[in-house]
């Protein structure tokens, strides 16, 4: 079923920078992503390895993050173009929209450690900001396996310092004694944030893994906000609000 996005729900966005989307997919849809998204994440955990364990801010056996899967496998660009996605996408974007990036993240019960508070625009900063998150629960996210927090209202303070840890950028002390809210989301539910919104994730002191798929959407034609050039290459999700592959085959 497409998800209409709530009045509540979008002041929610508006306030606080972010909202649940509740069981948008099944925990049997999860299963069958997983198991495309698990090849490519065991094949990253193997290089990991036979390369001493980390690269970047993924760590072998704690946390990976395993990057432009819908790039690489069919089923996985299927699935991040679905019907709910436009629909998710254009209430919230407009008409015209692109998946800029995706990359599962896995949280083993090895990860001991939070993943620290940071916006995805620290990482790299695009024109225009915020683009959309879409954290996609695999299996249940819980306060215990490390779901994600998020500080709500602060991503209207626009782009925050970052500074570099040894486990991925900082925006906001893990002993500020702010820390904001948790939120947990059962698989096949989405925290939608905007790009801007701080968040961190939580240390998995539980017994299995902890599997997400984060999803980025944007305005079509997003630009390197440094260099103003436009980012080639992105997948078109969404044209004049319709699916772009419906859009390119009238067009054709
Ligand atoms: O899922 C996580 O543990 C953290 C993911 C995250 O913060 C991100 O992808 O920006």
């Amino acid at each position: 079923m497409k998800p209409t996005i709530s009045e509540a729900q979008r002041a929610q966005l508006d306030r606080d920078g972010y909202f649940v989307l509740e069981d948008v997919f099944t925990p049997a849809e999860m299963d069958e992503l997983a198991g495309h998204i698990e090849a490519h994440q065991r094949r990253h955990e193997e290089m990991l390895r036979a390369q001493g364990g980390t690269q970047g801010i993924s760590r072998a056996e704690e946390i990976t993050f395993t990057s432009h899967l819908a790039e690489q496998d069919e089923a996985i660009r299927a699935f991040c173009t679905r019907p709910e996605f436009v629909a998710i996408t254009t209430q919230i974007l407009g008409p015209d929209t692109d998946l800029y990036w995706n990359q599962s993240v896995f949280k083993q019960p090895e990860g001991k450690k939070e993943f620290p508070w940071h916006q995805d625009d620290g990482y790299t900063q695009v024109d225009p900001s915020p683009y959309l998150t879409l954290w996609l629960a695999l299996n249940d996210a819980t306060p215990e396996n490390g779901c994600i927090s998020v500080l709500p209202g602060a991503y209207k303070r626009g782009l925050l310092p970052h500074h570099q840890s040894p486990i991925g950028l900082v925006c906001h002390e893990s002993d500020d004694p702010d820390q904001g809210v948790l939120v947990p989301v059962r698989a096949g539910s989405i925290a939608v944030f905007w790009s801007l919104t701080p968040h961190k994730s939580g240390a998995n002191i539980s017994r299995g893994p902890r599997k997400a798929y984060v999803i980025q959407y944007s305005h079509a034609g997003l630009k390197n906000a440094n260099t103003g050039e436009v980012l080639t290459g992105k997948i078109p999700v969404a044209r004049a609000g319709q699916p772009a592959a419906a859009a390119a085959a009238q067009a054709a």
